[in-house]
């Protein structure tokens, strides 16, 4: 058993320099200022977890029945029984593929239910985007004179394609989204979805005890799992968010710790799904004199991780930071509440909070944290609990330490809010007739090389936001278009290369593209990394692709792009990779999944997987060894398209 990889990883976290965790200045700062207070973080948690367990670490350890836990090692080539290391590497992977897009589909299901409720007049939400709506449920066949009848029908028809039970047919989310050679490909394979709910209840029969032995089969099943998530959980989420709160245009805001107001009411908004952000944005705007009342200058709502990209790309809110900041912005001591949905909140939270004077207030029910106030939203009264929320921060301003604020100055200009419609509407501005064609022009002449989405989490093991920045310079430089989401756009943010002024980062080549597209848009330039939202809209990046590959007359498996999660942690960043995949995307990730342990996984999924969908997985630890790869598949795939 090669155990190099843990030994390395291991000494890595154990000797590093408090420098080497982070190039986020103002993280930097706060870590310094943890460690002065004796505050316990992420960092800390991850040198006391070593040494790991190789049998975990290399995917071939299994708890699934009561005659385990087992794993495989030079004694031992199979578990209790019978399963080898190829059977527990794919049921474990399937298993968190199945995590990750349960996730995303219970945020789809959610603002289903609040459009449902909205159209019925249950609830206090407004349809913003009417025209979205409309086109939606055309390409759904939907009709209804009246919004809210539509509304309620494509609410339904969502419901429906999550809860569906016969398996037969093919979810609408799907047909809606997916470029008809990808469903054909998908149906050849067996691994085309009829439904969501019962994709991951078979995926998680599939893999107890005594049931799927097939490795191959089981590595179909997460690809499967992955297109419920690609459809039902991203495109979903997005497309009624869109309907729902407004589908996104670019705007101006500001990214990084140094938006926190000394003197404001401070409000972080964490998570990831805006039904609850959205009210309190608006909250807090009509509360204003309360806090000023309470001493405050005003309100300042921020945002953190994927809720913060989705009040900034629609609301233009400004973000404080990305995962590997939540905790770190506790320390500011200028945090009044932080206010948690769902996904990627830290435990840890609530016993930071207990340092300051900041309120951890959790809203979901799925989501409750010893230690932390918990108050419900109930969508039909969300006005109300938003209000109650706000009042609770300015109750909590007044109890601040002063002695203990310390807000680090860094803050980037970050222009936000990139969508596939915001970005035809400038096309069409250069182009009316044939909104692509600047595009794929500059894609034939080479002025784009190619596109590449960077994606995802960060992770503690990985110095924090440095994949994710110099990953994307190297690629800008070497006139690679780049959209980022999620935590990753963050990251870019905050770096600075999501402004007009950063395409002088970008090769000759780019840097043409970008200035006239800018200049069509009343621009200096595009920025040569588009922010495009929050994790679920990875999405919006499928539909771009789907609608170049249209133009093109090609399969979405032929375009020179590629895509990387270079600093990923949760079960949804894998489960978004394989549906990159499946679409026929070659998906760098990083740190290594935890695949190594069979060899024969390993194989399908860097390898097999090009053969039947086109995409497939590579690794790459450093930026410059990534973009390396990157490129030699880009200028592959160029070769290709253009001989
Ligand atoms: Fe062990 Fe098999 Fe049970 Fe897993 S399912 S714990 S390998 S006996
Ligand atoms: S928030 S899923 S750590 S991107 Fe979407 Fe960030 Fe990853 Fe959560």
């Amino acid at each position: 058993m090669d155990t190099s990889p843990i030994v390395k990883e291991r000494e890595n976290i154990l000797s590093r320099k408090i420098e080497d965790i982070t190039i986020d200045e103002a993280n930097l700062e706060l870590l310094k200022v943890a460690k002065e207070l004796g505050i316990e973080t992420v960092f800390d948690r991850l040198a006391k977890q070593q040494p790991r367990c190789i049998y975990c670490y290399l995917g071939v350890s299994c708890r699934i029945c009561a005659m385990g836990p087992c794993k495989i090692t030079n004694k031992a080539d199979k578990g209790v029984c019978g399963a080898n290391a190829d059977v527990m590497v794919a049921r474990n992977l399937l298993r968190n593929i199945l995590g990750g897009t349960s996730s995303h589909v219970d945020h789809a299901r959610h603002v289903a239910m609040v459009l449902l409720e909205a159209a019925e007049g249950l609830a206090p939400y407004k349809i913003k985007d009417v025209e979205k709506l409309k086109r939606i449920a055309e390409k759904l066949g939907i009709h209804a004179d009246d919004t809210n009848e539509l509304a309620k029908k494509v609410a339904l028809l969502a419901l429906e394609d999550i809860g569906r039970s016969i398996d037969n047919g093919t979810m609408a989310w799907i047909k809606l989204h997916a470029p008809e050679e990808r469903i054909e490909t998908w149906k050849k394979l067996g691994v085309l979805p009829s439904g969501a709910s019962v994709t991951v209840v078979e995926g998680m029969h599939r893999t107890s005890m005594g049931n799927d032995a097939d490795p191959v089969n089981l590595v179909l099943g997460a690809v499967k799992a992955s297109i419920v998530d690609g459809y039902a959980g991203l495109s979903m989420s997005t497309d009624l968010q869109d309907i729902l709160f407004g589908t996104p245009k670019p705007k101006f805001s500001e990214a990084g710790m140094g938006v926190l107001e000394e003197d404001y009411v401070n409000i972080a908004c964490h998570g990831h799904v805006p039904i609850l952000s959205e009210k309190i944005v608006e909250a807090a705007e009509e509360l204003e004199e309360e806090a000023k009342k309470a001493g405050a200058k005003g309100i300042n709502v921020v945002g953190i991780c994927c809720t913060g990209n989705e009040i900034l790309e629609r609301q233009g809110i400004r973000v404080v930071g990305n995962e590997l900041n939540s905790e770190l912005v506790i320390a500011t001591g200028a945090l009044d509440a932080i206010v948690v949905d769902y996904q990627c909140i830290y435990p840890s939270l609530a016993e930071i909070a207990k340092c300051f004077h900041t309120k951890l207030i959790t809203t979901s029910p799925i989501v409750k944290i010893p230690g932390a106030e918990h108050i419900e939203l109930d969508t039909k009264k969300a006005d109300e609990i938003a209000r109650k929320i706000v009042r609770k921060a300015i109750e909590s301003f007044k109890m601040r330490d002063k002695s203990k604020i310390k807000i680090p100055k860094f803050k980037a200009k970050v222009l936000a809010g990139f969508s596939v419609e915001s970005l035809l509407e400038v096309l069409e501005k250069i182009s009316p007739e044939d909104p692509l064609k600047p595009v794929i022009d500059a894609v034939k002449s080479g002025d784009i090389r190619g596109f590449a989405a960077i994606v995802g989490c960060n992770n503690p093991k990985v110095k924090h936001d440095y994949m994710h920045v110099e990953i994307a310079k190297l690629l800008v430089k070497n006139d690679v278009l780049v959209i980022a989401t999620g935590c990753a756009a963050h990251a870019h943010a905050k770096a600075g290369l999501m402004v007009p002024e950063g395409y002088k980062l970008a090769g000759d080549g780019l840097r043409k593209v970008l200035k006239a597209l800018g200049s069509a848009a009343g621009l200096e330039a595009l920025p040569p990394v588009l922010h495009f939202g929050s994790c679920v809209d990875n999405s919006r990046i499928g539909d771009l692709l789907g609608a170049i590959a249209d133009r093109l007359g090609v399969s979405i498996k032929d375009l020179p792009v590629v895509a990387s999660a270079p600093e990923y942690t949760t079960e949804k960043a894998m489960a978004i990779g394989t549906w990159a995949v499946a679409l026929g995307v070659p998906t760098h990730v990083n740190p290594v999944p935890r695949i190594l342990g069979s060899e024969l996984v390993t194989k399908l999924l860097t390898e097999e997987a090009e053969k039947i969908l086109g995409g497939f997985f590579f690794i790459g630890e450093t930026p410059e060894e990534t973009v390396e790869k990157m490129l030699k598949i880009i200028d592959e795939r160029r070769k290709k398209l253009f001989s």
